[in-house]
């Protein structure tokens, strides 16, 4: 375990690994669930005292027509899902979004293009504006848009780019029955030239595309042994959404979720650990579990990129019944 109790100071104290070793990480997802629940949080109230959540609004800003072919994905080309190319938002009516998501209470916002890779031009600019729009409303900017170049990274560090957001998705072994036009490496490539740039790095997975435990482990050692870690870990479980390679994965178990919350929680005890895509599909007790467990953001507004989210009024109502408090980095 990486937690000691100093008994001088009555005080828990959280060391980081880098180590881990990818047993050890699927004895935590296998363990007796209890255990596991307990462990999770001795990390995480010794780790973010006072069970704050971060609640972040998602735009999809490009939509659908994505050259890249991953398997779970409404806005790929390769996929038959009800998703057709859309033009592209302009700066004002993001910001218009931007704006409305803080006053709804928002904290960061998240903003998505379904590319392969940013390209230079008219919308990289408008990008650029939209980061620095957002980041002038007093929030936490978030870019998704696939690969880019070290210029590219730079520029949005510049515009004051909070986090970039480019998952994992699953294991090194599962990957390529997911996704086979980009690879493992370039993702974690991509990963690194965010690192470089010094924007803070949101990385994650989904659940329910097919893995094995050990998939699951092996995803989050790989998360777990960057380093540092990952400032923000998403955990999606699957949107089956039809017209995908996916559209009959059975549904993931509530508990699963919780284990994968809590388990990235022990390994990435500062890490932001985002309840993110699937929360339609969980019950407000395994959600409140899942903040139990660790979690400390979710996803907050109507809708995620092409799919669907819990309301703004019940997930209100469900942060006040599970006690937690809302946070914000600009008054914490
Ligand atoms: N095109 C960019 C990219 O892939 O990096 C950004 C957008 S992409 C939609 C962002 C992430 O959302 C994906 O990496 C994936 O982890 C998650 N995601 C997409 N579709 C999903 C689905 N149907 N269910 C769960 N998670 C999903
Ligand atoms: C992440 O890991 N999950 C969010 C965010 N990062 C960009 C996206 C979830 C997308 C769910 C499917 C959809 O709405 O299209
Ligand atoms: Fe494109 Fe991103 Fe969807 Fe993959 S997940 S198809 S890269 S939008």
């Amino acid at each position: 375990m990486n937690l000691s109790y100093t008994k001088a100071q009555n005080d828990l104290s959280v060391s980081l690994r880098h180590d881990w070793r990818l047993d050890e990480v699927r004895s935590l997802l296998e363990e007796p669930l209890m255990d596991l629940l307990w462990k999770a949080q001795m990390i995480h109230r010794a780790a973010n005292p006072g069970y704050k959540v971060q609640l972040a609004s998602l735009l999809s800003v490009k939509t659908g027509g994505c050259e890249e072919d991953c398997a779970y994905c409404s806005q790929s080309m390769y996929n038959s899902s009800d998703v057709t190319g859309q033009p592209e938002l302009s700066v004002q009516p993001v910001l218009e979004r931007a704006k409305a998501a803080k006053e709804a209470g928002a904290d960061r916002f998240c903003m998505g293009w379904a590319w392969r890779e940013i390209r230079d031009g008219e919308p990289f600019e408008a990008m650029l504006s939209m980061v620095r729009g957002v980041r002038g409303l007093g929030l936490e900017a978030c870019v998704t848009a696939g690969m880019l170049t070290d210029e590219q990274a730079s520029r949005l560090a510049d515009a004051g780019l909070t986090a970039y957001n480019h998952n994992l998705d699953t294991s090194p072994e599962h990957y390529e029955r997911i996704i086979t036009t980009r690879t493992y490496q370039e993702r974690l490539e991509t990963l690194k030239r965010v690192r470089a740039a010094g924007i803070t790095v949101c990385c994650g997975g989904i659940i329910g595309m097919g893995e094995s435990t050990i998939d699951r482990a092996s995803l989050l050692r790989v998360l777990a042994n960057m380093s540092p870690h990952p400032e923000s870990v998403p955990i999606n479980s699957l949107v089956a959404v039809e017209g995908t390679p996916l559209e009959e994965c059975p549904s993931v178990d509530p508990l699963e979720m919780v284990r994968m919350v809590a388990t990235a929680r022990i390994l990435m005890p500062k890490s932001r650990v985002r309840l993110s895509a699937g929360r339609e599909q969980l019950s407000r007790e395994a959600q409140i579990l899942c903040l139990q467990a660790g979690a400390d953001s979710i996803f907050y507004g109507d809708s995620l990129l092409t799919t669907s989210n819990p309301a703004i009024a019940s997930d209100r109502e469900l942060l006040s019944q599970a006690g937690v408090q809302i946070s914000s980095e600009f008054n914490p």
